[in-house]
């Protein structure tokens, strides 16, 4: 592939000095930001995050602000999911729909107070979304993006590292909890999350200025620990089934085909934009839903367009990411299933760049 021209459209983040570096191989595009995909390689970055302890530049998971007194009104309409429980140490997995039901990102919610929030966004323009909500229903609030970026510790050793830079209390904060800790004078929320199944945190970077002080910091702490620049690893989060917005579902589908249908309390929740939509899937159940696909053979090529899933020739699905699994000597992959083949066992062809290819419906994800 050719080279991607960077400018100022393309946005650099806090940490991307750290990130050269440490000889950053590849980067992709997310919410307009840089997002490093590769250090050494594909595979000798996977095994590394399996066995030590990554830092992640993940600032492009950008956050949307919503704060002063309507904002927890304003979040709770955003999505399905019920959040008066919700604890001021709290971060939720939250799908955020449209009117039709329709998944518009699937971001992080993380709740400071009542009345301030940060929305962790994946790839798409929730902002705008979320302004003209507020704008339009005249509420009073203020939507913004903060200079606030996520730096991810991730990987077993995680706890080890960040007890070093920031004190044991580190290691009793809870899976989807967060807690407020000191760097240079500044109080950053940490908390038990991230995109991987690897175990760690993630740092909620409040100001640009600390970012290379802080990357720097981690680095001088954990050289005995063999840290290292990481980022999320295509085939480690098929391996655990983390979904990805764009890629794995867009807004043609809604959350129970997204297999996130936990994450909807469409009964309790009275008021969020979609409700009707998603309680007529709710109580008919989706069409389609995302399963574990393997796929046979040698390794696949990427996959940067849908590959159709066929049975005798019909098509009954879509495969939207795969990858080469070293752990498990298979192609591991997501995929959008109709409901009649669906079923785990269920043999399928899978219509790729370099020719059909035989592939099952799995049980549950690798890891
Ligand atoms: N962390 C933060 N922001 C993010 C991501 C993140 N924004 C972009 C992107 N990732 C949003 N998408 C996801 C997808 C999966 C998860 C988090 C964000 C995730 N899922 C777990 C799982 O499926 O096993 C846990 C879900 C749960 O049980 O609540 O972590 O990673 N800040």
């Amino acid at each position: 592939m050719a080279l991607i021209s960077p400018s100022r459209r393309l946005r650099r983040t806090p940490f991307s000095e750290g990130v050269e570096a440490q000889g950053v191989k590849a980067y992709t595009v997310y919410n307009r930001m840089l997002l490093p995909t590769v250090f050494e390689s594909p595979e000798a970055d996977y095994l590394h995050l399996k066995k030590h302890v990554q830092v992640w530049d993940v600032a492009c998971e950008r956050q949307v602000e919503l704060i002063r007194p309507d904002a927890g009104k304003l979040m709770q309409l955003l999505t399905p999911r019920d959040l008066g429980k919700m604890g001021e140490d709290q971060c939720y997995y939250v799908p955020v729909v449209d009117e039709n039901g329709g998944m518009l990102n699937d971001p992080v919610a993380v709740k400071i107070s009542d009345d301030r929030w940060w929305v962790s966004i994946a790839d798409s323009d929730l902002l705008f979304w979320v302004k003209g909500l507020a704008s339009g229903l005249r509420l009073n609030v203020t939507v913004h993006e903060p200079d606030v970026s996520p730096l991810g510790i991730q990987g077993p050793r995680s706890d080890d590292l960040l007890a070093r830079v920031f004190g044991d209390e580190i290691r009793a904060i809870r899976f989807f909890r967060y807690g407020w800790f000191d760097f240079q004078g500044r109080k950053l929320a940490i908390a038990r999350s991230g995109y991987s199944k690897q175990g760690g945190f993630e740092i909620y970077v409040d100001g640009s200025d600390i970012g290379m002080d802080l990357w720097n910091a981690l680095f001088d702490a954990g050289q005995d620990l063999d840290v290292r620049a990481g980022c999320p690893n295509l085939m480690e989060r098929i391996e655990g089934g983390l979904l990805s917005y764009g890629n794995d579902m867009t807004d043609q589908n809604n959350p129970f085909e997204c297999g996130l249908g936990k994450f909807c309390n469409v009964d309790r929740v009275a008021d969020f934009i979609g409700r009707d939509a998603l309680l007529k899937v709710a109580k008919e159940g989706p069409s389609q839903q995302i399963r574990p696909i393997a796929i046979h053979g040698e390794a696949v090529p990427a996959c940067d367009r849908p590959w159709p899933i066929t049975i005798d020739s019909e098509i009954v699905g879509q495969v939207t990411s795969a990858a080469w699994s070293p752990d498990f000597h298979t192609n591991v992959s997501i995929g959008m299933v109709d409901k009649a083949h669906w079923a785990a066992g269920t043999k399928l062809t899978i219509e790729t760049p370099d020719g059909p290819r035989d592939g099952s419906v799995q049980e549950r994800f690798w890891i």
